[in-house]
C-alpha cells in the first residue's frame, strides 16, 4: 500500500536523523531534554523556572517548537539563554531534521542542557525520536485525571512527568492520586514530580533529577 510505504519511509528518514542528531549530542556532552504537553500545560513556565533556579551553575539552550510566532523564544530570551524558534506553520509535532536546522542556529559548545519544547499537542510528539536522551511529559491536573488513560502512548514514551498546576487542585475535581495511578497504567517506571511553576512549589525534585541525568551523560561519554 503506497500510503503505509510512505508513512515508513518517512519513519525511516526521521530515525537516520535522529540517530546524527544524538550522536551530535553525545560529542558535545549535552543533556537533550524533548517536553511534551498538551496546549498550555506550562513548558514555558517549567522552562523559566528551572533556567532560574539553576541557570547560573548549568548553561541552558532552547528550541522552542510552536505552529506559528514567536512568543515563547521571547519569553526565554530575556533570561539572556540561548534560544531558537522552529514554526511547524501547521505541522502538530518538532521531529529530528526541525532539531537538525534549529542545532545550526545555537552555541552548542556553550550548551549544558538543552531543551526542545515540543508543540503542545498530546499524540504526536510522542512519536517521533528527536534524538534527544529523555522524553519528559509536563502534565497538568487542569487536564483532567482521565487523561493518561485516554492518550496512553504519550504517557508510555515519557521517562519523566512533571504534574504542574498543582496549586489548582483546591479547586478541581481531578485527583492527584488518580492522574499518578493513570499515568503509572501506560507505564510503571514513570518517574514522577509533583510541582507548581506559580509558586515555585516542590521544583526541587525535578532540579536534582536533570542534574543527576546530566552528571549520568557525563559520565558515560
Ligand atoms: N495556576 C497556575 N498557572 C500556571 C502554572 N504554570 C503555568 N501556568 C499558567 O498557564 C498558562 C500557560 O503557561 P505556559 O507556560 O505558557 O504553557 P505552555 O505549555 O508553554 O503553553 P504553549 O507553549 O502555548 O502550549 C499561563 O497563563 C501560565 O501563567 C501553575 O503552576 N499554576
Ligand atoms: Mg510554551
Amino acid at each position: 500500500m503506497v500510503t503505509v510505504k510512505i508513512v515508513k519511509d518517512l519513519l525511516a528518514a526521521n530515525a537516520e536523523i535522529a540517530l546524527k542528531n544524538r550522536e551530535l549530542f553525545k560529542t558535545k556532552h549535552i543533556l537533550v531534554i524533548n517536553l511534551m504537553s498538551s496546549p498550555g500545560s506550562g513548558n514555558t513556565s517549567l522552562l523559566e523556572a528551572t533556567v532560574k533556579a539553576i541557570g547560573n551553575q548549568y548553561r541552558i539552550g532552547v528550541i522552542e517548537g510552536d505552529i506559528e510566532g514567536i512568543a515563547d523564544a521571547e519569553r526565554l530570551e530575556k533570561l539572556h539563554i540561548p534560544v531558537v524558534q522552529l514554526n511547524t506553520k501547521g505541522a502538530c509535532h518538532i521531529d529530528a531534521p526541525m532539531v537538525e536546522r534549529g542545532l545550526e542556529e545555537l552555541p552548542l559548545d556553550d550548551i549544558d542542557i538543552l531543551f526542545i519544547e515540543n508543540v503542545g499537542n498530546l499524540v504526536c510528539p510522542a512519536e517521533f525520536d528527536c534524538g534527544e536522551d529523555y522524553k519528559v511529559l509536563v502534565f497538568s491536573v487542569t487536564e483532567g485525571d482521565d487523561k493518561p488513560l485516554k492518550y496512553p502512548l504519550m504517557f508510555h514514551e515519557s521517562t519523566a512527568m512533571v504534574i504542574n498546576k498543582t496549586d489548582l487542585l483546591p479547586y478541581l475535581d481531578s485527583s492527584l492520586e488518580t492522574i499518578k495511578r493513570n499515568s503509572l497504567k501506560s507505564n510503571p517506571k514513570l518517574k514522577i514530580f509533583e510541582v507548581s511553576t506559580k509558586n515555585n512549589y516542590n521544583l526541587d525534585s525535578w532540579l536534582r533529577w536533570l542534574i543527576t541525568k546530566l552528571t549520568d551523560k557525563r559520565g558515560r561519554v
